[in-house]
């Protein structure tokens, strides 16, 4: 995998919660992002949901998400790995993620999966990223 697709497919790990029920279906089901019920995500619905994420790792509300709490909330990361995720997505350099560099690639991983490019994400194409990047 080239840098591009291996950082995406980490962002789309620590947005599935797995870790979280084991069981369940991993995926956080569309409507749950979809906060106003239109059958699309804007972007800032996107944002607002990672952000959630951001919020729901972060077991010491800091506002930054370090190794362990990370480790933590992935299952499938232990400490090492995730702190090498942190390492490539760190731009302040303190070794931790902000929920602003948690976001950063949104904007990219947004442009995947809106195919038909109309600045919203429909129930098809985001079925369909999930089943590239998901489980
Ligand atoms: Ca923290
Ligand atoms: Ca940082
Ligand atoms: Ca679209």
């Amino acid at each position: 995998m080239n840098k591009t697709s291996r950082i995406a497919a980490f962002a789309i790990t620590l947005l599935v919660p797995t870790a979280l029920v084991a069981q369940a279906p991993a995926l956080p089901s569309f409507e749950e992002v979809d906060k106003n019920r239109d059958g699309s995500l804007s972007q800032a619905e996107v944002r607002k949901y990672v952000d959630k994420r951001s919020r729901d790792i972060d077991f010491n509300r800091n506002g930054r998400l370090d190794p362990v709490e990370i480790a933590d909330a992935v299952s499938s990361m232990n400490a090492r790995q995730a702190a090498n995720y942190i390492d490539l997505m760190d731009r302040d350099g303190d070794n931790e993620l902000s929920y602003d560099e948690m976001a950063q690639d949104m904007p990219m991983l947004f442009g995947m999966a809106d195919t038909d490019s109309d600045d919203l994400i429909s129930l098809e194409e985001y079925v369909s990223i999930l089943a590239h990047y998901g489980h």
